[in-house]
């Protein structure tokens, strides 16, 4: 993302899941043959690795620290801009944090002190909030969510959200029936900014429990998005389960035909609605690539997902139930409202620095 380089990105990516992660990526890069070329939000072409995109030989770590064009502002060369790192986290997952912690503080907070707000459905315990407290010299926040904001809606059915859980987990959709998941992806997608503990806050960055951060970021990354005009920064985008989101394609171009007000003029519908890498995702989810920005990291101004634009999107959305009659992400419900609504040279991926994508 905006901290860096291939180094920063790439362990970054490595990281944000481990193995995982990696084979996902494998999976992507391996997996598509003849193409050889993806296209990103900011409308520019990548050329795929000559090797056809094995990680196999690129050792992200052997290349030099850069970071993007432009001033960069170090520790203590300017006052902190409105911003927070964010996690929404329950009490078990303690220990998940404090590594997620100790990494953010290590490579980047203890430098710049932005504060922590944790969110939880319910209280934090007693230990979460001492242990987690002990990791930072910033302030931290503990902030319980409103019901209202986390509560499965009064217009949903029990009785449909059932059985569309069944058939969900048929087609093998994850967490299909797992209802808080359904209540975290509605969460994260429409509420979290509205926070009364966000009020005065502009920017965030995500962190979840158990990612590592392994790079040193040496300059203020949310002022570095503050001064480009940055709206949203992302490590890595990936196919999403087109069982999962079938509806929400259809569901936005209804938005749409309703709202054209709303595209921006340098939109990115043509990384939305791309067919040719993954034809088949594209038609499984009615005309959506399912290409999503990865949200277990990002770094955002909520001014965003504030805006009118956003927010009528969002209710529409809402109202039509796909949050728990399917499965919609937050991850694919941002990218496509950045991808339509967004300028698209707002959305900043460090990719010139990826040894993956060198330029066209
Ligand atoms: N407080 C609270 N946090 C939750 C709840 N569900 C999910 N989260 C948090 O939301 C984030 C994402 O949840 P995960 O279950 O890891 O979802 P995911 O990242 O899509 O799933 P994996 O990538 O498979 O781990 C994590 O930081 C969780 O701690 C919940 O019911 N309550
Ligand atoms: C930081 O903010 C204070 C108070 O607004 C201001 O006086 C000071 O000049 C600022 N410092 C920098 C480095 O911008
Ligand atoms: C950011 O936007 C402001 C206001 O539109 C403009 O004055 C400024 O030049 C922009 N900065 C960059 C780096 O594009």
């Amino acid at each position: 993302m905006v901290l860096t380089q291939s180094k920063g990105i790439l362990r970054i990516i490595l990281s944000l899941a481990g193995v995982s992660a990696l084979l996902i990526l494998f999976y992507n890069f391996s997996a598509i043959s003849g193409t050889s070329i993806i296209l990103h939000p900011d409308g520019e072409r990548f050329v795929r690795p000559a090797k056809g995109g094995s990680l196999k030989g690129i050792d992200p770590l052997l290349n030099p620290e850069k970071g993007p064009p432009g001033k960069l502002w170090a520790p203590g060369e300017a006052n902190r801009t409105a911003a927070t790192l964010l996690s929404l986290v329950r009490n078990n997952e303690l220990d998940g944090m404090l590594s997620a912690m100790r990494d953010m503080e290590r490579t980047f907070n203890h430098k710049f002190n932005y504060p922590w707000t944790f969110f939880n459905d319910e209280p934090f315990s007693a230990e979460f909030k001492e242990r987690t407290r002990k990791e930072t010299k910033a302030e931290v926040r503990y902030e319980v969510i409103p019901k209202g904001h986390w509560e499965i809606p009064s217009w949903i059915s029990k009785d449909l959200m059932a059985e569309s859980a069944e058939m969900l987990t048929e087609k093998g959709v994850q967490y299909s029936k797992l209802e808080s998941y359904h209540q975290m992806c509605r969460w994260n997608s429409g509420k979290f900014y509205e926070h009364p503990a966000l009020k005065d806050i502009r920017w965030y960055w995500r962190v979840e429990p158990k990612v590592h951060f392994f790079c040193d970021v040496d300059y203020d990354v949310f002022r570095y998005m503050e001064d480009n005009n940055k709206t949203y920064g992302f490590v890595i985008n990936i196919y999403d389960s087109p069982e999962s989101i079938e509806t929400l394609w259809p569901q936005t171009l209804e938005f749409i035909a309703e709202h054209p007000e709303y595209l921006h003029p340098n939109n990115a519908i043509k990384w939305l609605t791309d067919s040719r890498n993954r034809p088949l995702h594209n038609d499984k989810a009615n005309g959506y690539s399912t290409c999503h920005f990865w949200s277990n990291f990002e770094i955002a101004d909520m001014t965003f997902w504030r805006s009118k634009a956003y927010k009528d999107y969002f209710d529409h959305l809402d109202r039509a139930g796909g949050f728990f009659y399917e499965r919609w992400g937050d991850a694919p419900v941002h990218s496509i409202a950045l991808g339509l609504f967004e300028d698209r040279d707002k959305i900043h991926w460090c990719v010139s620095y990826s040894p993956f994508f060198p330029g066209p």
